[in-house]
C-alpha cells in the first residue's frame, strides 16, 4: 500500500482492456466515498486534484487526506493533477509528492502545445512520475473555461501519433464526443469510435484518456432538483458507450461531475426533510454514502474494473 505512479495500472488496464477510474476530490466525505467503493469493488485508482480544488482544500490537507486513505484502505493509490495549465502547478505538484500530473496545453498550437508538454515530462520524469498531455479540444465547462460545443475540434490521430513521439507523455487526453460539466451537448450524445480506433491503431501502447467521462443521468439531476435545486443538466455520452471505449484503447476514464450530483442531491434531499437539524455528518453521511455507490457502479458496470488491482 502506498502511492504509485500510474504506469503499472496502465499497461495492465491496457491489456485487459478496462478502464482505470479517476475521480476529483477536495474534502475527506468525496476521498472516502471513493477509496471505500476501491476497496469493495477491488479495483485500481486514481484520486486528481485540479488547481481549484488545492486552491480549496490547500496541498498539505489533501496529500494527508490520501495518506490516510492508503492507511486505512491498505490500497495503492494514484495522485494525479487534473488539468495543470502552466509548468509550475505541475513542478509544485511532482514537488508535493503527487505521482502524476496532466499538463493541459490543449488551448495552445500544436508546436506550442509540444514544447510546454516536453518541458513537464522532462521534470517530471526526472522525479519518477507519470505525464498526462492533451490534444484537441472538449466542449464544456474546464474549471473556468469555457468551450463552445460547436467549435469543439476533435483529435487528429496523425497528430496524436507524432505529439505522443516527440513529447514521450506517458498517457493522452483525447477529443472524441465527451465535454465536462452536467451541462453536456443538446442532441444526441456520440462518441467518435471511428476516429478512437485510429488513434488506438497509430499508437497502439499509448494509454488514451477520457475527460469529461460523466454521463449525468437524469434521474440524479431530477433527485438533485426535486428538493428545491434548479441545475439545467443535460445528458451525456450513454454509459454503455464510455465501457465500449475501454476495448478501443481508453485506459483512463475522469468523473467529477456525476459525484457531485449524486452528493448533492443527498444533502438537499437530508436538510429538506430535516429542516431542523443541523449536525453536518447528518448530510454528509448520507453524501459520503452516495458518492461510494455511485463509484462503485462507475467500476463495476461502466469502466469494467471490478477486481483488477
Ligand atoms: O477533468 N475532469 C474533472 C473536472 C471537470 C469539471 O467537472 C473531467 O474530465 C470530468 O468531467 P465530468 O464529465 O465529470 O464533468
Ligand atoms: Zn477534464
Amino acid at each position: 500500500m502506498a502511492l504509485v505512479t500510474t504506469k503499472e495500472m496502465f499497461a495492465k488496464a491496457l491489456k485487459e482492456d478496462y478502464a482505470v477510474g479517476a475521480f476529483n476530490v477536495n474534502n475527506m466525505e468525496i476521498i472516502q466515498g471513493i477509496v471505500d467503493a476501491a476497496k469493495v469493488e477491488n479495483a485500481p485508482l486514481i484520486l486528481q486534484v485540479s488547481a481549484g480544488a488545492r486552491k480549496y482544500a490547500r496541498p498539505a490537507y489533501l496529500l494527508k487526506l490520501v495518506e490516510a486513505a492508503i492507511i486505512d484502505t491498505g490500497l495503492d493509490i494514484a495522485l494525479h493533477l487534473d488539468h495543470g495549465e502552466d509548468f509550475e502547478i505541475c513542478k509544485k505538484c511532482v514537488d508535493d509528492g503527487f505521482t502524476s500530473v496532466m499538463i493541459d496545453g490543449s488551448k495552445y498550437d500544436f508546436e506550442e502545445n509540444i514544447a510546454l508538454t516536453k518541458k513537464v515530462v522532462e521534470y517530471a520524469h526526472a522525479h519518477g512520475v507519470t505525464v498526462e498531455a492533451e490534444l484537441g479540444k472538449l466542449a464544456g465547462i474546464e474549471d473556468n473555461i469555457k468551450v463552445d460545443a460547436r467549435s469543439a475540434t476533435f483529435t487528429d490521430p496523425q497528430e496524436a501519433a507524432e505529439f505522443v513521439g516527440r513529447t514521450g507523455v506517458d498517457s493522452l487526453a483525447i477529443a472524441i464526443g465527451t465535454s465536462h460539466g452536467a451541462y453536456k451537448f443538446k442532441g444526441d450524445p456520440y462518441l467518435d469510435f471511428k476516429r478512437l480506433k485510429e488513434i488506438h491503431r497509430l499508437i497502439p501502447e499509448t494509454p488514451l484518456v477520457l475527460h469529461g467521462a460523466s454521463t449525468v443521468l437524469p434521474e440524479f439531476v431530477t433527485k438533485c432538483n426535486e428538493y428545491g435545486g434548479d441545475i439545467p443538466g443535460a445528458q451525456g455520452v450513454p454509459e454503455s458507450m464510455i465501457a465500449e471505449s475501454t476495448k478501443h484503447g481508453i485506459c483512463k476514464v475522469n468523473i467529477d461531475t456525476d459525484l457531485r450530483l449524486a452528493m448533492t442531491a443527498e444533502v438537499r434531499k437530508y436538510l429538506k426533510e430535516h429542516p431542523a437539524d443541523f449536525d453536518p455528518r447528518k448530510y454528509l453521511g448520507p453524501a459520503r454514502d452516495a458518492i461510494m455507490m455511485m463509484v462503485q457502479h462507475k467500476l463495476k458496470n461502466v469502466l469494467k474494473a471490478s477486481g483488477k488491482r
